[in-house]
């Protein structure tokens, strides 16, 4: 058989289950997951790989109908991203979407060329199996040629079904990466994007918005690694609510954020956090760019 390998793209809404579904697929934490909307804001490759076949899966920000920053725009723009490097779309949805739907993106999942597979997310929710047929069939009046699988990313339910599926639809290519590799991102990364995870759990309201992490050091030594991030607000009163009172709240992200590096990294983890203000850092192209939200 032929080796086989591609690009799987994830896009939808926010909250759809995007990210859930790829760590699913991985095996692996690689991208954040909470129940508020905007938790992913880059695009997260995962690469997964068996003897002849190799798909470089993308989960992608939720698609921001209204932006409002420069950085809806930047995450926007990756979601564009997506639909130019794919070799095969998957659109993940839920029950209810099809009150919201855009016209535009069924345009456009309509005029691609490519395969496009609709996940119907979170069946779990719903205890009618006629009412899965329904979606099923609403999702197939709308994208005629896309294949249509109902699925529960959070509860595995046809989860199995979904690597065949996409194998199935691949084409025949040569290994883009190593076989070992399962992703192109850096430590550092999947650092700020605990410690961000830590800080959407842990604040309300528009204080996890307003928070970007980078981390400045990361030492991996013999038998400990030593990282220092720096958690940047908008204003100085958001500082303040980030430490709590006697920095309660900060540690407290802190012993969270560092619980999970010590599981991912396999490794005791020494995590020293600092907070400081970057004024209105969302709409600013420079610090935007710092981050890494544009190239
Ligand atoms: P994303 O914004 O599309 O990446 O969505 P997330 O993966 O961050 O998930 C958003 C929320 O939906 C989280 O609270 C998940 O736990 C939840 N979720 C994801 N998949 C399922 C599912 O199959 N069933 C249910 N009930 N909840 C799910
Ligand atoms: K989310
Ligand atoms: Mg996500």
């Amino acid at each position: 058989m032929a080796h086989k390998s591609g690009f799987v793209n994830l896009v939808g809404k926010p909250n759809v289950g995007k990210s859930t579904l790829m760590n699913e697929l991985m095996g692996e934490k690689l991208s954040i997951v909470t129940s508020k909307a905007q938790t992913t804001r880059h695009r997260i490759f995962g690469i997964w790989s068996d003897e002849d076949t190799q798909i470089v899966f993308s989960d992608t920000p939720g698609i921001i109908m209204k932006p409002i920053y420069e950085l809806h725009s930047k995450m926007n723009d990756f979601v564009k991203e997506a639909f130019q490097d794919a070799d095969i779309i998957i659109y993940i949805t839920e029950f209810g979407e099809e009150k919201y739907l855009s016209e535009y993106l069924i345009k456009k999942l309509n005029a691609v060329k490519i395969p496009v597979l609709v996940l119907i997310n979170k069946i779990d929710k719903s205890q009618e199996t006629h009412s899965i047929t329904k979606g099923v069939d609403f999702w197939h009046s709308l994208l005629p040629k896309a294949e249509i699988l109902p699925i529960s990313a959070l509860y595995k339910l046809n989860t199995e079904l979904i690597l065949p599926k996409i194998k199935e639809l691949l084409p025949e290519a040569p290994a883009y990466y190593d076989k070992e590799l399962f992703t192109t991102l850096s430590e550092r990364f999947f650092v700020n994007e605990t410690i961000r995870e830590k800080i959407l759990l842990n604040y309300q309201k528009e204080i996890p918005y307003s928070v970007e992490v980078v981390t400045e050091s990361f030492k991996d030594e013999e038998n400990i690694i030593r990282i220092e991030s720096i958690i940047y607000v908008e204003r100085n009163t958001q500082k303040g609510i980030i430490i709590g009172h006697k920095g309660e709240k900060i540690k407290k992200v802190g012993t969270q954020a560092r619980i999970d590096l010590e599981n991912f990294f396999n490794k005791k983890i020494y995590l020293n956090l600092f907070v400081k203000v970057k004024k209105d850092w969302r709409s600013n192209e420079q610090d935007l760019k710092k981050f890494g939200y544009s190239k």
